[in-house]
């Protein structure tokens, strides 16, 4: 059952509009940039940072997708066992030696889907940084990971759930916060 909308299109635009500024400010331009999407809802947002990026510096820059598929199921939380999630195919199309990556994902909960997207990036070469970007910070991390780029900080208790909703897969931009 629904408790709160957090965020709308409008809201949603702004936020993503902000980020792809402060990339672009930490980074001190597009050199070497390259966003990262990690699957499913990570790489529509990896795409519109792209868009924005684009808006503003009249540059494409590079865009890997990351699949990462999660053994454990967060949903229900059915034993306090915490696996790792598991590493599917990851499609980097472009080499990721020297970039400065910015992986992107919808929400950041225990960490545990960032560390693996770490792993896999490695996988593929050194990137000379690599820095984190998400739509919502829900807390409860469980390593030592944290975002440098936030949309919304929404602090939740372990049975909220946060549900993100994009135009390009639902048909509908929100963010909202359910009980369980
Ligand atoms: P998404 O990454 O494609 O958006 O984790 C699988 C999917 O379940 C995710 O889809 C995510 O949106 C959704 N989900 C909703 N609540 C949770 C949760 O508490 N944990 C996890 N791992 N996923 C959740
Ligand atoms: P973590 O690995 O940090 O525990 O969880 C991050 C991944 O799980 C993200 O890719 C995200 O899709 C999903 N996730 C974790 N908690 C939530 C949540 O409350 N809502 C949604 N929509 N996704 C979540
Ligand atoms: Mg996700």
């Amino acid at each position: 059952n629904k408790k709160a909308n957090v965020l709308d299109t409008n809201a949603m635009k702004r936020a993503l509009t902000r980020i792809a500024h402060e990339i672009l400010e930490r980074n001190k331009g597009v050199d070497g940039l390259m966003l990262v999407g990690i699957k499913t809802r990570g790489v529509p947002i990896a795409y519109r940072l792209r868009e924005r990026i684009k808006e503003i510096e009249g540059v494409d820059v590079p865009l890997g997708e990351l699949d990462i598929t999660l053994y454990r199921d967060d949903l229900t939380h059915v034993d306090g066992e915490a696996q790792e999630p598991q590493l599917n195919d990851a499609n980097l199309k472009e080499h990721v030696t020297g970039k400065n990556i910015v992986l992107v994902d919808d929400v950041l909960y225990t960490g545990r889907t960032v560390r693996a997207a770490m792993d896999a990036i490695m996988d593929h070469g050194r990137p000379s940084q690599v820095q984190l970007a998400v739509l919502v910070d829900r807390g409860h991390r469980e390593l030592p990971i944290r975002a440098d780029f936030i949309g919304k900080n929404i602090p939740t208790s372990q049975n909220e759930i946060i549900t993100v909703e994009l135009a390009e897969i639902d048909n509908i931009d929100s963010v909202s916060i359910y009980e369980k």
